[in-house]
């Protein structure tokens, strides 16, 4: 029996592929320097993509692919995948959440006190030798007792709750609807939430129901001593205005992982001290990206054993 085709687009984190190998002929999509002209020569045996964050799986490609029956995400987060056209198909699209629920939220942390208390500034402050020559760099501000938003309580969003609550925060939370079992206060206007809070974490779906989520008025609301975590998605900040917020004292400072146009990054948000910028590395473990390459695994192999899928978007 000849064996199925998996479209890789990336390398399943630290685990690696080699489990599929038996079942699977795989095509290594990010080896490939014509990955175009490849897809077009296996076109039709292909029935697995395996992909992640930035690798667009568009109507197009989903159209190109007439035995595609799952795509399995190295992500939580799906908005790479144009999943009306692979509901339209029949085709199953998975995900990893949950087990790198812990991970990102710790980034998030990361961010927020590398931030609040200067300490990606005062690293580079030591290292270009200004502490001997200038003295003690500028005060930080407390995380204790500070008010923070968190805008979509998900399972990454309550995990960053239990952490502030930790760090003897006020939390607070913005979705799309209140969560009975959550024991925070939940605001229904974004603009309002952000008008209480001293920082805002961002760790909501991206996808055209947050795109531009926070935009002036948001950041407006915040204020000056304000400061915005985003480890969620990119298209939730409107990028140019928040550059305009931090450049005019606005909002005081940013901690992000995440970018409009990833791994572009604006000139402008490199050029500034206030801002703390990292890779997209909210889940970035070796444990936790084990975790999640396994669960691709799993997903794409309980689907071609017949069993239910472990988890399933759509
Ligand atoms: C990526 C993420 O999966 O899960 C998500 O939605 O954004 C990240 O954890 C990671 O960057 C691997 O591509």
């Amino acid at each position: 029996m000849s064996k199925k085709t998996l479209l890789s687009f990336h390398g399943n984190g630290c685990l690696g592929l080699s489990r599929l190998e038996q079942v699977f002929d795989i095509i290594k999509l990010f080896e490939e320097k014509d990955p175009n002209s490849v897809i077009e020569s296996v076109k039709n045996d292909v029935v697995a993509i395996n992909c992640t964050v930035g690798q667009f799986i568009t109507r197009d490609l989903i159209e190109t692919l007439p035995n595609l029956k799952i795509i399995a995400t190295f992500s939580v987060g799906f908005d790479h995948i144009d999943l009306q056209a692979a509901k339209e198909r029949g085709i199953k699209v998975t995900n990893t959440p949950d087990v790198l629920s812990a991970e990102t939220a710790d980034t998030g942390m990361a961010l927020l006190l590398a931030t609040a208390r200067h300490i990606a500034y005062a690293d580079r402050y030591v290292r270009a030798g200004r502490w001997l020559m200038e003295g003690d760099p500028p005060l930080g501000t407390s995380l204790t007792n500070k008010k923070v938003g968190i805008v979509g309580l998900g399972g990454i969003g309550q995990k960053v709750a239990k952490r502030c609550a930790a760090f003897d925060m006020d939390v607070v939370y913005y979705g799309p609807r209140k969560k009975p079992d959550q024991p925070y206060p939940y605001h229904s206007d974004l603009e309002s939430m952000a008008g209480e809070c001293d920082y805002l974490i961002l760790t909501c779906p991206g996808g055209e129901a947050t795109m531009h989520l926070v935009n002036q008025a948001v950041l407006k609301a915040l204020g000056e001593q304000g400061i915005l975590i985003n480890i969620s998605r990119g298209s939730v900040v409107d990028e140019p205005v928040l550059i305009e917020a931090l450049q005019n004292g606005t909002i005081k400072a940013a901690g992000l992982d995440v970018f409009a146009d990833e791994p572009n990054i604006p000139q402008a948000l490199l050029d500034m001290d206030q801002v703390v910028l990292l890779p997209h590395i909210g889940s970035a473990s070796v444990e936790t990206r084990s975790a999640m390459g396994q669960l691709v695994i799993d997903n794409i192999s309980a689907h071609f054993h017949g069993e239910p899928l472990l988890t399933e978007v759509i």
